[in-house]
Parts: C-alpha cells; sequence; structure tokens
C-alpha cells in the first residue's frame, strides 16, 4: 500500500503573538485546533493543507485533478462582477426609518400610517462619475439612495444630494454620461468632470445650467455623506385610501447641519485618504454616532403645479421651501454597517420603479425612463433575474409570486401550482391578486397625439440657475467662479470656454466676467441666445446655501491635534475634554506612530504619524510643542504643511506658546481664528467658535 506523503520537517514555531507549524519549504500552517473550525472546499470536503498545490513530485507538475486548487482558482477569477454604469463607487449603511405621525390624509403608504414605528432601511451614498476605486472627493453629485423594507415592499427612492439633474429626458442620458465620464480614446480622466467632452456637451445643453451651478458649488464637495442633503428630484404622487392624489418632492435634511470642504482641501484629501467618506461613515457609526437625517415632504396640488412659474414635471427645475415649506415627516438613523460589502452594499438593486401603494410616479420624463433603466441595469451587474432573492434586495414582508428559474434560482414557488388561475384551492393554488391591497396606478387622464416633442414649458434654463447663484453668500459665489474656472482651464479648446462664458453672462453677469478673468479671457462673447428670456426676479432662497444651513455646534466633527514630546499633558486634556463634551471626536498626530511622553512621564497613544495625519483630515487643529519639540516640527516638512495648509484652508487652530516657532517659519501670522491656550477654559472658548467650522474672514469674505 502506498504511504501518505506528509511535510517532513515540520514543526512548532513562534511569530511574534501567533504558534504555527512550519512545513518542509518554510511556509507557515494553522492548523485546526483549539476551537478552529476545518477548512472545507465549497462542496464540504476536509482541506488537509492549505498552502501548497497537489504536484507529482515535490518540484513537479501540478495537477489537474487538485478539486480545491481549481474551485479556489475558478472562484476567485470570478469575483469580480460588472460595476455600475453610473454610480459606481458607494458605500452603504443599515438603519431604520421612524415616522413622525400618521399621514393617512395624504397617503395610505404603510409606513406611514403609524406615528413611532420604525422601518428597516439600506441606504447606498455614492459619486456619479467615477469607477469603483476612484475617490471620494471627487468633484461630483453624490447618490443617496434608500430601501425601506416596509410592510407592503420594497419602496427605493433612489435619489441625489442636489434637487435638480442636468437633463430633462432620459434619452439623454447615455450622452451625459459618456461625456463626463473618461474619454474613450486616452480613458482619461478619472472621476472629474473638468475635460473637453463634459464641457463640451454642456455648453450645447442649456437645460443644463441650473445643475452645473449645484455641481461647481461646493455642494459637490461634501465634508462627509452625514453632512449633507438628499433629494429625490423627481416629482412623485401621494395617494389615499379613498384614491385621492397630490404631488410631493421628498428632501432629506441632515441632523448635523450642512458641511463641505474646499476644493484645495478636496484635492490634497483625495491623496491622504481616498476613502474619506467611507471611513467617517464607518467610524462615526462604530463609535455609536448614528448619522440621522430628517425625511421633509413638499406636498402640493394640482392647483399648485398650475400657477407655479415653472413646469413640477421639469427635473432641472425645483420648487424653493419658501414656496412650499417642507412637512418634516420622520427621521433616518444609519446604526449598522454591512457585514460584508460586497454582498450588500455592491449587490444591492435600486429600482425606481419600487413604490409602494400609497406612493406614485409624475409623469416627469426623467423619472419615467428611469423606470426602465434601473431593472435592466440589475440584470446586467448581478446576472440573474433572482437577484431579488439576495438578503439585501428580498423584501422583508412576506411575499408569494410564481416567477421561476432561471440562473441561481434559491426561491422558487413550493408545490405544484406555478401559474393562475388555477383550480387547486387554497392550500396549494398559492396566491391570488388583491383589488383591497394590490397596488392600484393613479387613474390619471392622458390625452394628446404621440410624439417626441420637448413641452415648451421647460424651455426656461437660467432662471433658477441665476437664483441659485445670488442665494448663495459672497464666499460661496467666489468657490462656483473658482470651481468653473479651474475647471473650465482644464478644457484645452479655446471655443468650448468660450461657449460657456455666453450661458454663464445669462446666469450673471458678475459670474461670467470673473471666470473670463480667471480664464484670461478680455472680451466676453455674445450672450448665448436664451429659449426663453431669463428671468432676473426670482427671491433668493436661504435653503440653497450652504453656509445658511450649517451646525450650530461641533458635534459630530473632528480635532487633530499635533503633538511632540515634553509637551505639559494639562492643555491636551483640556482640549480632549471640551471636544468631547461638544460630542466631536479627537485624533492625535505625532512624529512617530508610538506616540510621546508628556514632561510628566505620562504616555500618550497617537492614531497618525505625522506625514500620514495632514491637517486636510480634521476640522480644526492644535498644535502642541515642547521647546525642543518645536525645532523638530520647524525642520519637518509635514509639519509645515499641516500649518499652512490649516490655514489656506481657514481652519480654527489652537497652539501653545512654542508653536510661535513654527508659525514664524512657515510665514503665518495667527489671526483672530488663531487660539494661544494655556488652560482649560481657553481650550473650551476655542471649541466653542469650531463650533462656526471656518474663520472666512482670514480669506476677506472669498
Ligand atoms: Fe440613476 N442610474 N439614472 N439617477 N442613479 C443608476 O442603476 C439612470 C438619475 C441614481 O446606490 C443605474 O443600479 C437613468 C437621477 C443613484 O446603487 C442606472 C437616468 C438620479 C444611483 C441608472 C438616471 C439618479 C443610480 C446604474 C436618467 C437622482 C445609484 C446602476 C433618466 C434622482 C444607486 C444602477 C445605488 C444608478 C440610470 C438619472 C440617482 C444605469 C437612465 C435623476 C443614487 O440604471
Amino acid at each position: 500500500m502506498a504511504k501518505r506523503v506528509r511535510a517532513k520537517t515540520e514543526k512548532t514555531v513562534t511569530y511574534s503573538d501567533q504558534q504555527v507549524m512550519r512545513g518542509s519549504g518554510g511556509e507557515i500552517h494553522q492548523r485546526a485546533d483549539e476551537g478552529y473550525e476545518t477548512l472545507t472546499t465549497q462542496q464540504g470536503i476536509p482541506v488537509s493543507d492549505g498552502q501548497n498545490t497537489l504536484k507529482q513530485g515535490v518540484r513537479g507538475p501540478t495537477l489537474i485533478e487538485d478539486a480545491h486548487f481549481r474551485e479556489k482558482l475558478f472562484h476567485f477569477d470570478h469575483e469580480r462582477i460588472p460595476e455600475r454604469v453610473v454610480h459606481a463607487r458607494g458605500y452603504g449603511a443599515h438603519g431604520f426609518f421612524e415616522t413622525y405621525e400618521a399621514l393617512t390624509e395624504v397617503t395610505k403608504a404603510d409606513i406611514f400610517q403609524r406615528a413611532g414605528e420604525r422601518t428597516p432601511v439600506f441606504v447606498r451614498f455614492s459619486t456619479v462619475a467615477g469607477n469603483k476605486g476612484s475617490a471620494d472627493l471627487a468633484r461630483d453629485v453624490r447618490g443617496f439612495a434608500v430601501k425601506f423594507y416596509t410592510k407592503e415592499g420594497n419602496w427605493d427612492l433612489v435619489g441625489n444630494n442636489v434637487p435638480v439633474f442636468f437633463i430633462q429626458d432620459a434619452i439623454k442620458f447615455p450622452d451625459i454620461i459618456h461625456a463626463v465620464k473618461q474619454e474613450p480614446d486616452r480613458a482619461f480622466p478619472q472621476a472629474a468632470s473638468a475635460h473637453d467632452n463634459f464641457w463640451d456637451f454642456i455648453s450645447l445643453t442649456p437645460e443644463a445650467m441650473h445643475m452645473i451651478m449645484w455641481v461647481m458649488s461646493d455642494r459637490a464637495i461634501p465634508r462627509s455623506f452625514r453632512f449633507m442633503e438628499g433629494f429625490g428630484v423627481h416629482t412623485f404622487r401621494l395617494v389615499n385610501a379613498d384614491g385621492e392624489s397630490r404631488f410631493v418632492k421628498f428632501h432629506w435634511k441632515p441632523k448635523l447641519g450642512l458641511q463641505s470642504v474646499v476644493w484645495n482641501e478636496a484635492v490634497k484629501i483625495n491623496g491622504a485618504d481616498p476613502d474619506f467618506h467611507r471611513r467617517d461613515l464607518w467610524n462615526s457609526i462604530q463609535e455609536g454616532n448614528y448619522p440621522e437625517w430628517e425625511l421633509g415632504l413638499q406636498i402640493f396640488d394640482d392647483g399648485f403645479a398650475e400657477k407655479f412659474g415653472f413646469d413640477v414635471l421639469d427635473p432641472t427645475k425645483l420648487i424653493p421651501e419658501e414656496e412650499v415649506p417642507l412637512k418634516m415627516v420622520g427621521r433616518l438613523v444609519l446604526d449598522r454597517m454591512p457585514e460584508n460589502f460586497f454582498a450588500e452594499t455592491e449587490q444591492v438593486a435600486f429600482m425606481t420603479h419600487n413604490v409602494v401603494p400609497g406612493i406614485d410616479f409624475s409623469n416627469d420624463p426623467l423619472l419615467q425612463g428611469r423606470n426602465f433603466s434601473y431593472l435592466d441595469t440589475q440584470l446586467k451587474r448581478l446576472g440573474s433575474p433572482n437577484f431579488t432573492y439576495l438578503p439585501i434586495n428580498a423584501p422583508k414582508c412576506p411575499f408569494h409570486h410564481f416567477q421561476q428559474d432561471g440562473h441561481m434560482a434559491f426561491g422558487n414557488p413550493r408545490g405544484r401550482a406555478n401559474y393562475e388561475p388555477n383550480g387547486w384551492g387554497p392550500e396549494i393554488g398559492g396566491p391570488r391578486e388583491n383589488q383591497e391591497t394590490g397596488f392600484s396606478s393613479y387613474p390619471q387622464e392622458e390625452k394628446g397625439p404621440k410624439s417626441r416633442l420637448r413641452p415648451e414649458s421647460f424651455a426656461d434654463h437660467y432662471s433658477q440657475a441665476s437664483q441659485f447663484f445670488k442665494s448663495q453668500m459672497e464666499v460661496e459665489q467666489k468657490h462656483i467662479s473658482d470651481a468653473l474656472t479651474f475647471e473650465l482651464s482644464k478644457v484645452e479648446t479655446p471655443r468650448i470656454r468660450e461657449r460657456m462664458l455666453s450661458h454663464l453672462q445669462n446666469v450673471d453677469e458678475g459670474l461670467a466676467a470673473e471666470v473670463a478673468k480667471g480664464l484670461g479671457i478680455e472680451e466676453l462673447p455674445e450672450p448665448a441666445p436664451p429659449a426663453i428670456k431669463p428671468r432676473k426676479n426670482l427671491p433668493k432662497s436661504d435653503a440653497l446655501s450652504i453656509l445658511k444651513n450649517g451646525p450650530s455646534s461641533f458635534e459630530g466633527r473632528k480635532l487633530g491635534i499635533l503633538v511632540t514630546e515634553g509637551i505639559y499633558a494639562e492643555v491636551l486634556t483640556a482640549l480632549q475634554t471640551s471636544a468631547g463634551e461638544e460630542g466631536a471626536s479627537v485624533e492625535l498626530i505625532a512624529p512617530t506612530i508610538g506616540g510621546i511622553t508628556t514632561a510628566d512621564g505620562e504616555k500618550v497613544k497617537a492614531q497618525h504619524k505625522i506625514d500620514g495625519g495632514p491637517s486636510v483630515l480634521f476640522d480644526a487643529v492644535a498644535i502642541l510643542a515642547s521647546d525642543e519639540g518645536v525645532s523638530k516640527l520647524v525642520g519637518s516638512p509635514p509639519a509645515r504643511d499641516f500649518v499652512a495648509d490649516a490655514f489656506a484652508h481657514y481652519k480654527f487652530v489652537a497652539y501653545n506658546g512654542p508653536v510661535k516657532k513654527l508659525f514664524a517659519a512657515t510665514g503665518i501670522k495667527p489671526d483672530d481664528g488663531f487660539f494661544e491656550i494655556s488652560d482649560a477654559g481657553g481650550a473650551g472658548d476655542f471649541i466653542a467658535r469650531c463650533r462656526e467650522l471656518r474663520f472666512w474672514d482670514r480669506s476677506g469674505g472669498a
């Protein structure tokens, strides 16, 4: 009988905290003992050696009968699925939606029938243009997609963090997306709209001008998902039990207020931490600081729709909150990360046509087109019509139907009946339609010839763009003109820049002049011929500004403290305590990741080594140095960048005496945004000031 061949020189060795076996070639084996399960194949066959393929002779060829090896590589080779055509980069979390009060008067949607009821949700945030591996702080729209697992089926509210869209008709979607993504011949730039194709298309799409104002504003570089709004964008319908319908627009308002980064910061964050937004969501949930939004409804009837200055079916327009105030109807809390990113966040399939009884569509042509696209894309992406059975996509209420088979069928109906009508009786006959509870579409009457015509009521392309621009604070307007200048400076074809300037003049002449100056263009081109004369008299809307809707506290923000050896612990502790009391988190940056020893001999741990923790990662910073420590900082380029960037990004800065040397070496003159602190009182005052988030005065308002 042939002898079983085992590794000859196997013995136990210790690698720091790990006791392992060593094989004949020096490789490490970890064996299934002391509470570990036995590794198996997918077929459940126990595996004896996970480190070596089966070979004929120790140095011989690998054998094809090695089923474990083949299965492992086969599965690995097929790990990737097509990424989403748009919104490929995303991050999700579980949570719940809590209804504030019964809304029976306006909708029969089960989720809105009982005050205090909690409905499970899954939310996925995303960028639009970049591929799956792109960086979080691209200038881009953010997706804000919510799946509500209601008792009457899944309702998907697949929104964005901007309340309007680039285009008015779904047939233009492939064009706008082709234009913004990397150019097809060179395959760059990735996750950036700053290139010719995008601006070429936009400059020939005047309906995009309102959205362009939003994406050139700081809305497109949010500080994190927790600090941004969400919008359903389209007008939807609410339908009550009597069959009466009203229109509705959906808004998400973040509890922590709105906050964005500045562009120079965004560029640097993308290098320092490309997962900045992911990490923020992960950390806040791990720490128990659950992100929260309120759901606000703008409810209006046909009468309002008729008298409103724009067509409510036009997705490039919004209804100012001042005209139709929001009714806050519930809160969304995210309190659990997925157990596995791929299984949940990657495989979640949102579809705009997932609405429940009590919610219905309007005729917005973009929404109508989306209702086709989302189901179609899921089949391509997930590879089987059975994606609805994946735990992340399956309803959490009972469901019964006769759909069957197909790739990966694991939820086929049981029993004999797989059709209806049938005469098999309630036991085996399966489900039947229900006139009372079943979804019924709002019976809106339609008339008119079939045609490919854009409604004339969609033709005003500039008025709300102007309204958005003039509703911004001065510093926000400056950021919009800087962003346009930046993007158009990356455009290589001069006539595209000029075309854009011709549109900007219809939005705001001052803005057009500022951008022209930034581009070095002396003479402005003729304004673009508007389809409808822009209205310049729309009132300002405060709801459109980020800075007018900022937080009232430093809660949820992050203070970075750069420390050196030999500092006094007192001020450090005072800062940590004040920040903690405010609900902010604190991270320490030190010359080595091992941390520092204070003057009193206390060891303090650090979260970052100095070149891994630049100030762009924090909302405010403090620098505490000993006399000896500051000399080292003065000689350290990352330390000088730390303060120079904090200054340039309008951050509030706390420091102790010796740090003045570092400021001098960096050429920084501390202003009123700088706080020299020596005790707990000083630390408290500093944190209180941080509630304003940035010291905009440093820029002279810009
Ligand atoms: Fe999407 N969109 N979209 N979109 N969209 C997709 O569906 C599409 C639009 C939005 O986290 C795709 O599952 C068309 C507006 C989000 O998984 C695809 C049109 C708004 C997400 C698709 C639009 C959105 C998507 C790609 C014009 C804001 C990510 C992968 C008619 C209200 C959802 C997928 C997630 C994803 C089509 C326009 C939001 C291809 C045809 C307007 C948040 O089906």
